[in-house]
């Protein structure tokens, strides 16, 4: 499948959050220099306070899209230490795979925006309605993390666009 989600590359020059870097290259010290206490997870885990994926040191995440069971086609997005929000997948595109490189250590957050024109974060109350609209589990291979698409949460499943998250480096 040609899709424009997949292999997504930060690069490591994209990465943000860590005041500006010009020129660093591809060297992994970098991680323990930009306060995130004590550096890189050897796997990379949810951290349910920051309400965020912290980066293992593979440096990279599979998110695999899972089934949706909503009306709603959502635009599924994320960033990287507070960047930019960019792009992931749609919630309709189940098994859609994408793999997110970011330095180990660096926090990625998700979102949806609805075709209502919400946007709804996971792992954070600071929404319109001031819920989290992402729930977490963890699974035999790393987490899923599943939304609610709705103001004040719909039906509370928490399952109308679903990603499952997943460090590659983990198999290693
Ligand atoms: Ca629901």
């Amino acid at each position: 499948m040609q899709h424009a989600s997949h292999g997504l590359s930060h690069g490591w020059g994209g990465w943000g959050g860590c005041g500006s870097r010009a020129g660093w290259g591809h060297g992994g010290g970098f991680g323990a220099h930009c306060g995130h206490g004590g550096g890189a997870p050897r796997e990379g885990r949810w951290n349910a306070e920051r309400g965020s994926y912290t980066m293992g040191s593979s440096g990279s995440l599979q998110v695999k899209v899972g089934q949706s069971d909503a009306a709603f086609n959502d635009n599924m997005q994320y960033r990287v230490n507070g960047g930019p929000w960019q792009h992931l997948a749609h919630s309709k595109d189940a098994g859609d795979k994408s793999i997110i490189h970011a330095s180990p250590g660096s926090e990625v957050q998700f979102r949806i925006q609805t075709p209502e024109g919400n946007t709804f974060r996971a792992g954070t109350t600071r929404n319109v309605d001031g819920l989290d609209h992402g729930r977490v589990n963890r699974t035999a291979n790393g987490y899923t993390l599943g939304f609610e698409d709705q103001r004040g949460n719909g039906d509370g499943d928490f399952n109308d666009a679903i990603l499952n998250l997943s460090d590659p480096g983990r198999f290693r």
